[in-house]
């Protein structure tokens, strides 16, 4: 049995999270994804909104859970015996901070880091990015789940 974890902030979900997500579910046993706690940087949706969305998202997913971390991803990975960290890959910028994490990550539990490319149509996908648009009232229907939508539709009325 492979346990990995699909670690990240997750404020709020994306289709280019849901595609890594999904991806991991079918090459991996057991995912969990596990939403970090920044006590320095607060998110525009809360921890549990943030959960609540991701629940919903991959409830067609049997084997995919999630959960909520504070401090090092490593303890997590320990305590919760996982065996891989998964992370997403966009483009070199991404891959140059990624391979920094991952070699941190394995310096301090020789936990490894597993990435997974972007596919093509997410590779410019990302939450702040959706937030900053549809903040100024853009239309990003078609970059994160509907539901996901309206809630982001609520926080900018
Ligand atoms: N396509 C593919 N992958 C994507 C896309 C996309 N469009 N969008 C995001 N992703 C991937 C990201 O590359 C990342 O792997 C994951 O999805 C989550 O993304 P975000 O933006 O929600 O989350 P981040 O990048 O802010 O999360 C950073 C972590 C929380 C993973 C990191 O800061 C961390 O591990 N913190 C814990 C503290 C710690 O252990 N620090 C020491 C690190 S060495």
């Amino acid at each position: 049995m492979t346990k990995v974890v699909c670690p990240g902030s997750f404020d709020p979900v994306t289709n280019g999270h849901l595609d890594i997500i999904e991806r991991s579910a079918r090459l991996f046993d057991e995912v969990v994804v596990a939403v970090l706690v920044n006590q320095n940087k607060q998110g525009l949706f809360t921890i549990d909104e943030r959960l609540e969305l991701l629940d919903r998202a991959t409830a067609h997913l049997p084997n995919v859970t999630t959960a909520s971390f504070v401090g090092l991803l490593v303890d997590f990975c320990t305590v919760h015996h996982v065996d891989a960290i998964v992370k997403g890959l966009r483009a070199v910028t991404d891959f140059d901070y990624e391979l920094q994490m991952a070699q941190m990550n394995g310096s301090l539990t020789e936990v490894d880091t597993v990435f997974i490319p972007t596919s093509p149509e997410y590779s410019f996908l990302a939450s702040s990015l959706v937030k900053e648009v549809a903040k100024h009232g853009g239309d990003v229907s078609a970059l994160i789940p509907g539901f996901v939508n309206d809630e982001l539709k609520k926080k900018y009325a």
